[in-house]
């Protein structure tokens, strides 16, 4: 299909990925380098997830981007970082004689459109599947393979991971030019088939304070979050990893729950205070942990980022007995406006 007319539109889709080691803090905002390594469940594709279009045309005036069907602002700088960063590798390409694309290409213009099948403003990790699903589906136009997933960090860092499924990891790197801060895959998705992955919805409410800003003032405040990222993550991130590896569930959840925790902590020790959690959060964390000591092992974990909403890790064969827990705890009589997801992750094909 790589004739001229035919190659210059496509569409892919990305899922989100729901961090159990956070990523909290950058040490260069342009490049979107973190303060520390965090890891990730990606989602099975067809859950929540981001579809992307990009077509490229001669008739094009200018690069345009539409999102959830309302035009957005092209000169966006992390747009504009991700646009960028594509083109020059496809001008490497051709430069280099191993393009197989028509190179007029390159000189078009782009249109971008991109829709989530979830609530966009319910703060779940949109911004991590749209950045990764714009790197991918751009590199498909520009014919672009390898390495994307420092692309992706540019556009937002949670993104990065969203370019591989299954546990990935996204080591920090230690370079200024952020060339080895990249997403790296610790396990395929097809490696703990029974894991799952349920949504609480305690607020659909857009979140207070955006992850952007709410991690610069993290930086300039927390002593709290420098203690964390240089001696805590370090060592939870080689203990997340063995026990992904060796599926050992209970040591999975319960570092998901510290890590999640600690996170809070430090946008508590945050000047002025950042609440993301609320009464509605607090009691999921109480259910979790009333629920494990009364089985008398970890079957579930929780695990919060910057919003109210709670996303449980458990496996497929707790998930009725957790389902029926949430719906004594929280009947939807009392609770109007709350709804529960049932997220199979990691599907065997
Ligand atoms: C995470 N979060 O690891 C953490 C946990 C929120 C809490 O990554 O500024 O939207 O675009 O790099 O990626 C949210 O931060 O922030 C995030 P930017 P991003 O999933």
């Amino acid at each position: 299909e790589n004739t001229m007319e035919k190659h210059n539109i496509v569409t892919c889709t990305a899922p989100v990925n729901i961090a159990v080691i956070k990523y909290w803090g950058k040490r260069n905002e342009e490049l979107i380098l973190p303060i520390n390594s965090s890891l990730s469940v990606t989602l099975h594709q067809d859950q929540l997830k981001t579809t992307t279009t990009v077509a490229t045309s001669r008739s094009f005036q200018e690069d345009q981007i539409w999102l959830n069907g309302k035009e957005e602002d092209i000169t966006h700088p992390r747009l504009q970082s991700c646009l960028r960063e594509i083109r020059r590798l496809a001008r490497k390409r051709r430069n280099d004689g191993d393009s197989p694309l028509d190179p007029s290409i390159l000189s078009q213009k782009v249109h971008i459109c991109s829709v989530n099948n979830f609530p966009t403003a319910a703060g779940l990790a949109s911004s991590a599947a749209g950045f990764a699903c714009l790197v991918y589906t751009l590199a498909r136009v520009f014919g672009i393979e390898g390495e994307l997933s420092g692309i992706a960090r540019q556009g937002s860092g949670s993104a990065c991971r969203s370019m591989y499924g299954g546990f990935v990891q996204w080591i920090m790197g230690q370079k200024d030019d952020g060339k080895d801060s990249l997403a790296q895959q610790v396990e395929p998705e097809t490696h703990w088939p029974d894991l799952r992955i349920l949504v609480l919805v305690a607020s659909a409410e857009k979140k207070s304070v955006g992850s952007t800003s709410g991690m610069q003032t993290s930086v300039q405040t927390s002593c709290l979050l420098m203690h964390r990222a240089e001696s805590v993550v370090p060592g939870r991130m080689e203990e997340m990893i063995e026990a992904v590896r060796g599926k050992n569930f209970a040591a999975f959840a319960d570092l998901t729950m510290k890590d999640s925790n600690q996170f809070h902590a430090t946008c508590l020790d945050t000047y002025p205070p950042i609440f993301y959690l609320n009464s509605v959060s607090q009691q999921v964390i109480n259910l979790v942990h009333r629920f494990n000591r009364h089985y008398g092992e970890t079957r579930l974990a929780y695990t919060f980022d910057a919003g109210p909403n709670a996303v449980i890790y458990t496996l497929q064969q707790h998930v009725p007995e957790f389902v029926q827990a949430v719906q004594h705890f929280f009947p939807p009589e009392r609770n109007g406006g709350q709804f529960i997801q049932g997220l199979p992750v990691n599907q065997a094909a």
